[in-house]
């Protein structure tokens, strides 16, 4: 594993970085999960911004400031909803992965944290994401000077323990 990639547990609210991902929806509004909880945290700055944004395709990324957050940017990655896995949902996770490491490259950010992407509301299996982020992330690490490093933020006990056994921990 590259030393560019590191692996927490804990509320993703809470860190310090140059950005931390939020698993968005398409409208960018505040929902649950991690969503809710970053949009609370951050104020109302981080409401008005993605107002001002308006939309993100499913895959896709956009970034904004992080409001009262202690990070400095928030990532808006919209992960896929689990339709049974023939609905591109693999090319779906990885692209949102892909297109917040390709803004975090664009804006030379040295840390970024990841939470577990589509693996709450939206249904996606554990294993078989983490499969995805762990696999976009070391190739895109291999290609780009920037993010510096990357950081895999588990929230729940189950995700924790996969990502500890597929990073070889
Ligand atoms: N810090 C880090 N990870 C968290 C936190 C937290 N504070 N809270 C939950 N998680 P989810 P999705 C983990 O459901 O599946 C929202 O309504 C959680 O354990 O937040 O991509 C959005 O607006 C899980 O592993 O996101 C969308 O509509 C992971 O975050 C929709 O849900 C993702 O779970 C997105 O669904």
């Amino acid at each position: 594993m590259t030393d560019r990639i590191r692996l927490i547990q804990g509320d993703i609210t809470t860190l310090d970085a140059d950005a931390i991902v939020n698993a968005a929806n398409n409208e960018l509004i505040p929902g649950g999960g991690v969503c809710g909880a970053i949009f609370r945290a951050a104020g109302p700055a981080l409401k008005e911004a993605c107002k001002q944004v308006g939309y993100c395709a499913t895959g896709h990324a956009v970034l904004t400031s992080g409001g009262n957050l202690r990070a400095r940017y928030v990532i808006h990655a919209v992960g896929p909803v689990w339709e049974g896995g023939q609905n591109k949902e693999e090319q779906l996770l990885a692209g949102a992965y892909r297109n917040s490491l390709k803004l975090a490259s664009v804006h030379q950010l040295q840390s970024v944290v990841f939470p577990n992407i589509s693996t709450g509301i939206y249904g996606y299996p554990k294993e078989q994401a983490a499969r995805v982020a762990i696999r976009t992330v070391q190739e895109f690490l291999e290609q780009h000077e920037f993010p510096r490093q990357v950081i895999f933020c588990c929230f729940d006990e189950e995700n924790l323990n996969i990502y500890r056994t597929q990073l070889g921990l």
